[in-house]
């Protein structure tokens, strides 16, 4: 670790987000461990939080080998979604908020009791009101998408945007489950709901021993993004992008015009 500190390394990436602005993986030059990188994640957070956003959850990453080997990193990851980043199902989303967004189709999860435990996969479901079909905006702020595991958690995991669509408490059998990702009405990207850790509910346990980890209580009420089942897909201004999940049905959301 250089003598910068963690705060001034999160300082960098929140303004690196707040000016759409892509900046050098940080790694290679403050060499820091996954441990602080942690720490740069949450005082990125507390920045956030005293511009007056609010956690609304959070969010697992490379719960699937497609997303590990499209990124290049072997571990999973969780970081936190704030209300800023919500948007409407539907909604027309303006990219020039963002540096160079992808898509990526997953499962939302709203949580019924504070998980303040590591829970059994049998309890998972009991910590559960509802699930929605969903897909992640990630916008990694280093330049050309390419980070260590340090660095994307320092990065608060890309977390970017999320488009939530209709919750449902018939969520038991999500296990394997058929996922279509359509731009402009072309598969672009077509998975299992398998294809996340097996099961998608076990992105809630592994959240439930991730936060115990870090000594943290998710509250109830809370959404937890269960991470991709495919690999990602660029965004661009002019698109119409949906997703559909067996038993879940289908999301969407348009990207505004080109300026
Ligand atoms: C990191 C975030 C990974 C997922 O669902 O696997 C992630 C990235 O790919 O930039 O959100
Ligand atoms: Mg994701």
């Amino acid at each position: 670790m250089s003598a910068v500190s963690l705060d001034q390394l999160a300082a960098s990436l929140d303004d690196a987000a707040r000016q759409r602005c892509e900046i050098d993986p940080l790694t290679p030059r403050h060499g820091f461990s996954l441990e602080q990188a942690y720490l740069i994640q949450r005082a990125s957070m507390a920045r956030r939080h005293a511009r007056g956003e609010r956690s609304i959850g959070i969010k697992l990453g490379f719960t699937s080998r497609a997303k590990m080997i499209q990124m290049g990193v072997d571990s999973l990851i969780w970081g936190w979604l704030t209300d800023s980043m919500l948007y409407e199902e539907g909604a027309s989303v303006d990219l020039s908020g963002f540096i160079h967004p992808r898509v990526e189709p997953e499962i939302c999860y709203l949580t019924r009791r504070p998980i303040e435990r590591p829970l059994s996969l049998l309890e998972a479901g009991s910590y559960l009101e509802a699930a929605a079909p969903a897909m992640e905006i990630i916008d990694s702020r280093y330049r050309n998408f390419k980070f260590t595991l340090e660095d994307v958690v320092a990065d608060n995991c890309s977390s970017a945007g999320l488009v939530v669509g209709s919750f449902t408490d018939d969520f038991a059998s999500l296990a394997n489950r058929g996922v279509t990702m359509r731009i402009d009405g072309h598969a672009v990207q077509l998975g299992s709901t398998g294809a996340i850790l097996g099961n998608p509910l076990r992105s809630v346990v592994q959240a439930s021993y991730l936060l115990a980890g870090a000594g943290l209580v998710l509250p109830a009420g809370s959404l937890i993004m269960a991470g991709a089942a495919t690999a990602a897909e660029a965004l661009r201004p002019g698109l119409h992008v949906s997703t559909d999940i067996g038993g879940l049905g289908r999301v969407e959301f348009t990207t505004g015009a080109a300026a």
